[in-house]
């Protein structure tokens, strides 16, 4: 959509002159704003209220030194970050990212969508997203620990369970949670859920290492259904093999899909027979290896170099589940020409703007990120309800309710889309009704941010 109203416009035209360098924020912001028009247009309270200049401004940004020692002895220093975007309709809640990238901007973004996608969960959390430009790969565990105890030492000052709570995302599993989690409790002596994604047994819960992963077949599922489809005998390709990738490979196939194709930053794997799950997830979350090594276990895959190639295998349906800006447009067109014809972003803000034209312009089904991949967040806020009960329901219990979550998050998306007259764009349709809560929560919060 061209960007014509007067009010966006002039938000847009300041967040532009304010952070020059942050292409990342700058470009999720242009998404979500752009949506807004009819929104804006409906409702002039909302300028009044300057909204959108409130929602564009994180409440809080904390920046902290993270010092270490390494297994050599040496200091090293990395910088920290936890950015508390929104609060409007619960406790700030989002992942911490750990990757050499890790930036403002970048983390800006993330906790700019977080806002929305969080809303659009239909559960109680704010928006937040923090991390570090520490690298966890090729590092000891003694060292991930040493660094994360060093991140929680500060972070701790401005976290708890009512106030903000992180979670996992690219570089932060299950091993870096639970060294934070250590850390937290011995300087606060409190067992709090102030993390999720915590191990079963130490107040985590069951179906939330699936849960984004499941929560994104669920929601393409549901989307395929609305348009006569199905994911049976449909091949996919699934870029990246962390969390989000293993586990949508997982239900893609148990869903009847074959996934011909998964991916790292450095090659992508191919197997016409239907990729391994259970051999991806031991490479993967065992042995912390790289996706070429699935040649030594499963005959007549195929291993390419370099990561962008897997958007030339013909596919189906994508689901691109590693990072930001993956899809450009380019390979958007490789895809449409190759008769893919349905999206699902598993990874945040996978698709550039150009590409998402591409998509919409052929007319291909197009799944958020924002609805698609909001089902980790919201089991991650089921793990903060059995916390807060000192109960733990069962896998299919958490499982079934993620699943009515998705087909919520859908349904809310699709007649929001429709309201605003734009039937069928679930794009705008998630930005706007993710945004209408929040904004409703502030208007009756008045301006106190
Ligand atoms: P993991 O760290 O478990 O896995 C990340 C995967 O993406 C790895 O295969 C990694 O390859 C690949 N990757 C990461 N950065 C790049 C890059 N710059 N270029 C190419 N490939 C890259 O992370 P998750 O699976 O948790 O996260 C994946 C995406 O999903 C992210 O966008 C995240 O924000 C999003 N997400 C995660 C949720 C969660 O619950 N974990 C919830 C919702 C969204 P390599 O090992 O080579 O780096
Ligand atoms: O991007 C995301 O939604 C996540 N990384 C999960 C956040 C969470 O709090 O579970």
């Amino acid at each position: 959509m061209a960007i014509t109203n007067k009010y966006v416009k002039s938000v847009l035209a300041d967040l532009k002159k304010r952070y020059p360098e942050q292409k990342e924020f700058l470009q999720a912001a242009t998404e979500v704003l752009d949506s807004l028009q009819p929104v804006v247009e409906a409702r002039p309270e909302l300028q009044k209220a300057a909204i959108l200049e409130r929602i564009t401004e994180p409440e809080r940004t904390i920046m902290f030194r993270v010092s270490w020692v390494d297994d050599k002895g040496k200091v090293q220093v990395n910088r920290g970050y936890r950015v508390q975007f929104n609060s409007a309709i619960g406790p700030y809640k989002g992942g911490l990212r750990l990757h050499p990238s890790v930036n403002l901007s970048i983390l800006k973004f993330l906790g700019f969508e977080q806002i929305f996608k969080n809303s659009l969960t239909t559960l109680p959390i704010g928006g937040g997203k923090g991390g570090s430009d520490f690298d966890p790969k090729g590092k000891s565990d003694g060292e991930v620990m040493r660094f994360c105890q060093s991140f929680m030492t500060e972070l701790e000052k401005h976290i708890g369970p009512d106030t903000d709570v992180p979670a996992g995302d690219i570089g932060t599993g299950g091993r870096e949670i639970g060294y934070m989690f250590g850390q937290y409790k011995r300087l606060r002596n409190e067992f709090t859920g102030v993390l999720t994604g915590k191990a079963i047994g130490s107040g985590g819960s069951l179906a939330r290492t699936e849960a984004t992963g499941y929560g994104l077949c669920y929601f393409v599922d549901e989307m395929l259904k609305h348009n006569k489809s199905t994911f049976k005998g449909k091949k996919v390709v699934i870029s990246g093999s962390g969390n989000v990738a293993i586990y949508a490979c997982q239900k893609a196939t148990q869903l009847g899909a074959k996934v011909i194709a998964m991916s790292d930053s450095n090659g992508y794997i191919e197997d016409d027979n239907g990729i391994d799950y259970k051999v991806m997830q031991q490479i993967k979350e065992v042995k912390r290896d790289r996706v070429e090594t699935y040649l030594k276990y499963v005959k007549g895959a195929k291993y390419t170099e370099g990561s962008r190639g897997i958007w030339t295998i013909p596919c189906d349906i994508a689901l691109p589940c590693a990072t930001q800006n993956e899809i450009d447009e380019e390979s958007a067109k490789i895809l449409v020409k190759n008769k893919c014809f349905a999206v699902g972003e598993g990874a945040n803000m996978p698709s550039t703007l150009e590409a998402i034209a591409v998509f919409q312009k052929a007319g291909v089904l197009f799944a958020p990120a924002k609805a698609a991949n909001a089902g980790g967040v919201a089991t991650s806020a089921l793990e903060m309800c059995q916390n807060s009960a000192r109960l733990s329901w069962t896998f299919e219990e958490v499982d079934t309710k993620l699943h009515n979550i998705m087909i919520e998050i859908y349904k809310e998306a699709s007649s929001a889309a429709e309201k605003y007259g734009m039937k069928g764009n679930l794009l705008a349709g998630a930005n706007i009704a993710g945004f209408e809560k929040v904004a409703n929560a502030m208007l009756w919060q008045g301006i106190c941010y």
